[in-house]
C-alpha cells in the first residue's frame, strides 16, 4: 500500500488504474487525513517534496505527491508554481487564463513558447526519488475546445496536429501530456 498525497478523486484512480491489482494507493481522506497539507514552496520540486515529508512525517506511510505548473517563457516561467491561483482566486481556470492571455498581448506566435512540468516525489522508507514529465508546446491567443481543466483550451503541444488539449480526448492528452509522463516513470519505478 502507498498513500498519494492528493484529494483529487480523478487523479487517485488513473494511477490505481495504471498500476493494477499490484499495488493498492490511498488518498489523504482514506487515511484519515482531513487537515490542509502545506504547500507553499516556490518550486514545483518543493511542494511536492513538501507534501510527501509532510505524510511521512505525521502519518509514518509510504507515499508519493505531485505538483503541476504551466511554464510560459514570454513571462519569465510564469504562472510556474503559482497555475492554480494566477488570476486571483484559487481553481478558477477562466480567470487565470483571461490574465495570460491579457499578459501575452501582442506577443507574436514564434515567442508564445512554453511548457506543462509535472514533478512526483516518491518516499519510500527512508529514500526520496523525483520523477519529471514535461511536453512543450504554444500559447494560443484564444481557446480552442472544451475538453481537459486548467489551460488546456490555449495550449497546443508541439508533438501534434494543431488541436489543443483542451480539443483532444483524454486518452490523447495523456499519452504526451506532462503528467502521463511523470506518471508512467513513477509506475515504472514501483512496479519494475
Ligand atoms: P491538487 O488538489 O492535486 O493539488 P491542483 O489543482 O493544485 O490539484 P496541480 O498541482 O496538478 O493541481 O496543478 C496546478 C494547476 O496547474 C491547476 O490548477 C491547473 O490550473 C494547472 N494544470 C495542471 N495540470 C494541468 C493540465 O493537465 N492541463 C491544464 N492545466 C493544468
Amino acid at each position: 500500500m502507498i498513500v498519494f498525497a492528493t484529494n483529487n478523486a480523478h487523479k487517485l484512480e488513473e494511477l490505481q488504474q495504471m498500476l493494477g491489482d499490484e499495488m493498492e494507493i490511498r488518498g489523504l481522506s482514506q487515511i484519515g487525513c482531513t487537515e490542509d497539507v502545506p504547500e507553499t514552496a516556490d518550486t514545483l520540486e518543493g511542494n511536492a517534496r513538501m507534501k510527501a515529508d509532510y505524510v511521512k512525517e505525521h502519518y509514518g506511510l509510504d507515499c508519493f505527491a505531485d505538483d503541476t505548473g504551466l511554464e510560459i517563457d514570454a513571462l519569465h516561467g510564469a504562472p510556474g508554481v503559482f497555475s492554480a491561483r494566477y488570476g486571483g482566486v484559487a481553481h478558477d481556470s477562466d480567470r487565470n487564463i483571461e490574465r495570460v492571455l491579457r499578459e501575452m498581448e501582442g506577443v507574436p506566435i514564434e515567442q508564445r513558447t512554453a511548457r506543462f512540468r509535472t514533478i512526483i516525489c516518491l518516499m519510500q522508507g527512508d529514500s526520496c526519488h523525483m520523477f519529471e514529465g514535461r511536453v512543450e508546446g504554444r500559447i494560443l491567443t484564444e481557446r480552442h475546445g472544451e475538453g481537459g481543466f486548467g489551460y488546456d483550451s490555449i495550449f497546443q503541444p508541439i508533438e501534434g496536429d494543431g488541436r489543443t488539449f483542451g480539443e483532444m480526448a483524454p486518452e490523447e492528452k495523456n499519452a504526451i501530456s506532462h503528467r502521463g509522463r511523470a506518471v508512467a516513470q513513477l509506475v515504472n519505478y514501483l512496479l519494475g
